[in-house]
């Protein structure tokens, strides 16, 4: 852990610099393999699978009984915790769709907006060292909500070709339609492109390793949309002496439990917060199952020392965090001062970790800085608003000087002539 005392605001940069993902040195070898996924399909993606994972599948996709199996493997205690989540996540997201209102903009000039959701939709959930069944959560509610007609999933297997059972029953309580034992480039080249047993989505959500990362770069110039750029996850904590230590170490920690390349930043203006959280994070480290990723994380976090609360806001709407914790006794001013930040934990007893599983907010979160021109996967995410209009005889009489006044002068005669001809047929 970098201590880092009064920078000056000319050095700030180094505070904010992320991680560099060099995702752009894989991609010649990721267009490849794309390449060939698209072109030999089915067969291209077991053979990848086999050649990068070990496995020989005998199905691709998941069969009804494993969805069955996995629920009995799962304890009462976990699926209730999984329903609850759900309910709350559900409500969230269900609370941001818009009304739709017919707005008369002129008179007999009348425009509305109609959300529908993108029809085909491909979730993707890494393996790795945590099983992610919260991820699945968190996009397979909202896809629903927003009315996605076919939500597919990808997720890799084990070598007993079974994938997690949490990660299967949140499927199916989120409304998954079809899970596929696919991971890493093979699952984004099958859902950017199609095969025969992998349909083609529109849209692809999730988050990834640096492989899946560049996949879903390639395939989004042309092929398919992607929720937005992935970089390694990250937290900001701003405390005062209000604050409890442990508090803040514990929500540094839970970040910096998710990989080597997750990164925690402090901010505060006492001398006195860093040492207590120092030493709290170094005590509650050891007795973490994952001290060892935590401990790598740690080597690129930071606790800043700065003048005042200006310099604390401003130092955080230039990192622009994934995620920010605020538990410094003026929370709720500071709050209103963000303008750069993907979500907002406000008060001792609000750690990450809530929005991560279970309040209702999405954990889906633009990092790397994105947070200054990305939202968070939310409802919108899986929806187009698509606008239309209704002008009336009159409507076009009122309006259609104006539209013919500027298309004359953008010198598109053809469309002036679609509004002149209507107009001598109404005054005819
Ligand atoms: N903090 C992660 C999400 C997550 N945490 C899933 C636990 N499970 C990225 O926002
Ligand atoms: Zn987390």
């Amino acid at each position: 852990m970098e201590i880092i005392e009064y920078p000056s605001r000319d050095d700030w940069n180094k505070i904010t610099e992320r991680p560099h993902l060099n995702t752009l040195a894989l991609h010649e070898k990721i267009r490849n393999i794309l390449n060939e996924i698209r072109e030999n399909g089915d067969c291209a993606i077991r053979s990848y699978t086999e050649q990068f994972q070990g496995v020989r599948l005998s199905e691709l996709e998941v069969q009804e009984n494993e969805f069955a199996e996995a629920e009995k493997l799962l304890d009462k205690e976990l699926k209730e915790a999984i329903l609850t989540a759900k309910k709350n996540i559900a409500k969230f997201h269900a609370s941001q769709a818009i009304t739709p209102q017919k707005i008369e903009t002129t008179e007999g000039v009348t425009c509305w907006q109609k959300a529908v959701g993108i029809e085909r939709v491909g979730l993707y959930i890494p393996g790795g060292t945590a099983p992610l069944f919260s991820t699945v959560l968190m996009l397979a509610v909202p896809a629903r909500i927003a009315g996605c007609r076919e939500i597919i999933m990808c997720s890799p297997c084990n070598a007993n070709e079974n994938i997690h059972p949490a990660i299967l029953f949140a499927a199916r309580t989120a409304g998954v339609d079809r899970v596929f034992k696919l991971g890493g480039v093979q699952a984004i080249g099958a859902m950017a492109y199609g095969t025969k047993s992998v349909p083609k989505v529109y849209k692809i959500f999730g988050p990834g390793n640096q492989y899946v990362t560049a996949a879903k770069q390639i395939v989004s110039l042309k092929d398919v949309a992607i929720d937005m750029p992935a970089g390694p996850s990250e937290v900001e904590v701003i405390a005062d002496s209000s604050s409890f230590p442990e508090f803040v170490a514990s929500d540094f920690l839970s970040q910096a439990e998710h990989g080597a390349d997750s990164q925690s930043i402090l901010l505060t203006t006492e001398k006195s917060v860093i040492e207590n959280v120092k030493q709290e994070i170094e005590r509650q480290l050891e007795q973490l199952p994952r001290k060892d990723l935590a401990k790598k994380s740690l080597e690129h976090s930071r606790l800043v020392l700065l003048n005042d609360w200006d310099e604390v806001i401003d130092l955080t709407n230039e990192y622009a965090p994934e995620h920010l914790i605020i538990q410094s006794s003026n929370y709720q001013e500071l709050s209103e001062k963000v303008i750069n930040a993907g979500s907002v934990f406000l008060g001792p007893y609000t750690p990450e970790s809530a929005g991560d599983y279970a309040s209702g907010t999405n954990h889906t979160l633009p990092t790397s800085g994105y947070a200054k021109a990305y939202s968070g996967v939310n409802l919108d995410s899986f929806i187009r608003k698509i606008t239309f209009q209704e002008i009336s005889r009159k409507g076009l009489q009122n309006l259609g000087n104006t539209i013919e006044t500027m298309a004359a002068n953008e010198m598109l005669d053809a469309h002036k002539n679609a509004v002149s001809v209507r107009l001598a047929k109404i005054n005819q």
